[in-house]
């Protein structure tokens, strides 16, 4: 049988009406003469109530038997309650075992979780913990926000090769596949094809994955994530940090509006920002960190303690801007004013790099210039070079590391538990 409803739509105005539930057996409470049975799904936890002589004799039986975990579905009648949960309760006329459980390997019920090694082991386990499965419902509202922040202001949703055969960020950090005869690589992001995209489509955007072959093994760094990409034509980096703010804050608001009661049980508020976030040039970043006891060098990246410092000052998202042209990607524009110092920004959140984005260069003697610069061979890049012979626009976007987003929104600190399956070093199973 399907369900009629989730067990969130059983409200106490459906009193008197039969509805059709399935999910899990999530507790047994025996006082004797009556049992409470709460039933898991998907969208929360509902009691059914069986008593003695009251509920068909066939029903009573089969709940002596019952165990945690058991896969059932149910019909029955709803009551309000002033005491039951969520002030209904469900009063079955049959009770269906689907699929028994046998005892899992994990506690999904205690207070104290397994430590995430064991979990991610048992993740599908794992996953019926609720405070789990609502990480991957708002991961799923997410994306929806920001879909549909995109399509408002004009870009469209597309798809591109996750086979590649040059490197787009930086040589060393490529997991190289066998093609056939050849060999290519997983692509690190789809930066070259969104920006020739720009000439024909405009604005674009994708949601997919991004590998990258580093073997730092930390709490923020996967082999394998999720990228949200976009790319505008006749924009420049100012223009796309707008549509940035407008991302997050949609994001902030979507996950507000659906999900503040249940974020709320386990102790995460949502704080939604305001616009204009905060824009400090890397220079200036520098001079506070200088303050602060922390010396990095001029050209050098701003090490995470750092980004950790700026944020608790802050505390509040915020962009650092214009980075040394140098320690960008060959695609990033320098400045007309200084050419040492790039259009280009880095979205901070709670000391962690969600983002970075530009403007990038669109003149093509300017990015073989770039590539050389740092090394790179222009001959590997002539179907891309080409692209910027036939009237291609000045151009900018940004990437954003979707998990990160997660990890500061959901307050997680690693960011294993807001992936389903993490691909990290150690890590390619299940
Ligand atoms: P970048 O390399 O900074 O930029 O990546 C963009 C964002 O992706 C996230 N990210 C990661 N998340 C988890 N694990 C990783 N190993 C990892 N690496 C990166 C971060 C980061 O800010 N093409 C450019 C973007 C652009 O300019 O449009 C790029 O890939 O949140």
């Amino acid at each position: 049988p399907r369900k009629t409803h989730w067990t969130k739509d059983v409200t106490p105005e459906l009193d008197g009406k039969e509805v059709i539930l399935t999910g899990w057996v999530w507790d047994i409470r025996d006082l004797g003469n009556i049992k409470f049975i709460l039933l898991r799904d998907r969208e929360g936890i509902i009691q059914l109530t069986v008593k003695k002589g009251v509920a068909p004799e066939g029903v009573w039986s089969l709940t002596q038997s019952l165990g945690r975990e058991d896969a059932i579905a149910v019909k029955g009648v709803v009551k309000a309650s002033k005491i039951a949960r969520a002030g209904v309760e469900v009063f079955p006329s049959e009770i269906h075992v689907v699929a028994k459980s046998k005892a899992l390997p994990i506690d999904i019920w205690g207070s104290v979780e397994t430590d995430l090694d064991t979990r991610l082991k048992y993740r599908s386990i794992d996953l019926k913990r609720p405070i789990n499965s609502l990480i991957f419902r708002v991961e799923s509202e997410v994306t929806r926000a920001i879909r549909e922040t995109l399509y408002g202001r004009g870009f469209i949703e597309v798809f591109t090769p996750k086979i590649i055969v040059t490197s787009t960020e930086g040589g060393a950090e490529l997991f190289t596949v066998q093609y056939f005869e050849r060999a290519a690589y997983l692509a690190q992001s789809p930066q070259l094809y969104k920006e020739e995209l720009t000439a024909s489509l405009e604005r674009v955007f994708e949601i997919a994955p991004a590998y990258r072959a580093e073997k730092h093994n930390t709490n923020y760094h996967l082999n394998e994530f999720i990228s949200v990409d976009i790319e505008e034509a006749f924009a420049n980096y100012m223009d796309v940090m707008d549509v940035l703010e407008d991302v997050i804050i949609s994001v902030y608001e979507r996950v507000n509006k659906v999900f503040s009661n249940e974020l709320a049980k386990y102790g995460i508020e949502i704080k939604i920002p305001k616009k204009p976030f905060r824009r400090i040039t890397y220079d200036e970043a520098l001079d506070m960190l200088s303050r602060r006891g922390l010396k990095i060098n001029w050209g050098d990246d701003v090490p995470k303690n750092g980004l950790e410092l700026l944020s608790e000052e802050f505390n509040e998202p915020f962009f650092i801007i214009h980075f040394p042209t140098d320690l960008r990607a060959f695609y990033t524009k320098p400045l007309d004013s200084d050419p040492k110092i790039s259009e280009s920004f880095d979205l901070v959140i709670g000391g962690l790099e969600i983002a970075s984005g530009s403007s990038r260069i669109h003149i093509k003697e300017q990015l073989i210039e770039a590539l050389r610069k740092r090394g790179l061979n222009p001959e590997n890049f002539e179907s891309h070079l080409m692209v910027y012979d036939y009237g291609m626009p000045p151009h900018a976007g940004w990437g954003m590391g979707l998990y990160r987003l997660l990890m500061v929104l959901l307050k997680r600190d690693n960011i294993r538990e807001v992936v389903l399956y993490p691909r990290d070093r150690f890590r390619l199973e299940p």
